[in-house]
């Protein structure tokens, strides 16, 4: 069987979940990175197997997939050999979405209003309001922290999602450890138990946040040109 094709960037938080999943289970994928700058995902080609332009994108045989959190859902309900990252029971696979949406909808969300601007549309500052955003989805992990992991006391799918926009979010923007001491210690856990967790998490956290730096000078360079 052809391996499972994956279209991501280095860089995105979804499609490093994707990364981490698989090598969890044992999967193999022929990983595909695409340069967004350069619009690779809105070719026709690309349109036609997600029509929402995101990546991760997976492509299993013939058929695409997209969203990060259905990916890797659907990976590890038809390919792992356990259901240890995401149990049947039902009580515990809606803890573990509620931390998806939680993901989606927050973290990668107000990670995504404040860096996009920055990456792509030459934006030259930080608005206050956003970054509060930040702080304060901080405080929500901090408060659904009430074992080691975010479901339960066993790594889950909850985790692998989350960790990759924390750890992202957390190498530009630091957690403060007075104010949220058991995120710090989560992000330690992890940091310890997700395989190969330096290499898709803290690597390329550290390239995203030298883009970052780059984008934002060059950005304010540009603004402070213009006046
Ligand atoms: N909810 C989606 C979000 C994916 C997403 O927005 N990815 C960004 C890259 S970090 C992207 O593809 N942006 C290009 C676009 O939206 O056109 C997921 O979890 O897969």
């Amino acid at each position: 069987m052809a391996p499972i094709v994956l279209y991501t960037t280095r860089r995105t938080p979804a499609g490093r979940a994707v990364e981490i999943t698989a090598k969890m289970i044992g999967l193999e994928l022929d990983v595909k990175f695409m340069d967004l700058t350069k619009k690779e995902h809105m070719t026709e080609e690309f349109l036609k197997m997600n029509p929402l332009h995101t990546v991760p994108t997976i492509v299993d045989g013939d058929v695409p997939l997209y969203d990060s959190h259905a990916i890797i859902i659907y990976l590890v309900s038809k390919y792992a050999k356990d259901d240890k990252l995401y149990p049947k029971d039902l009580v515990t696979q809606a803890r573990i979405n509620a931390m998806l949406h939680l993901e989606s909808g927050v973290l990668f969300a107000r990670l995504r209003g404040l860096l996009e601007p920055i990456f792509y549309k030459g934006c030259a500052e930080l608005p206050q309001d956003k970054m509060d955003g930040i702080y304060n989805a901080y405080d929500l992990v901090e408060g659904s922290l009430q074992s080691d992991y975010l479901v339960g006391n066993s790594l889950s799918l909850a985790d692998i999602s989350c960790c990759t926009s924390l750890c992202l979010l957390n190498t530009v923007f630091p957690v403060d450890a007075g104010k949220c001491p058991k995120l710090i210690a989560y992000l330690k856990r992890l940091e310890q138990v997700v395989p190969d967790y330096h290499e898709f998490n803290t690597v390329r956290a550290e390239e995203a946040y030298t883009f970052f730096k780059l984008k934002l000078e060059e950005n304010k360079k540009k603004s402070a040109a213009l006046q």
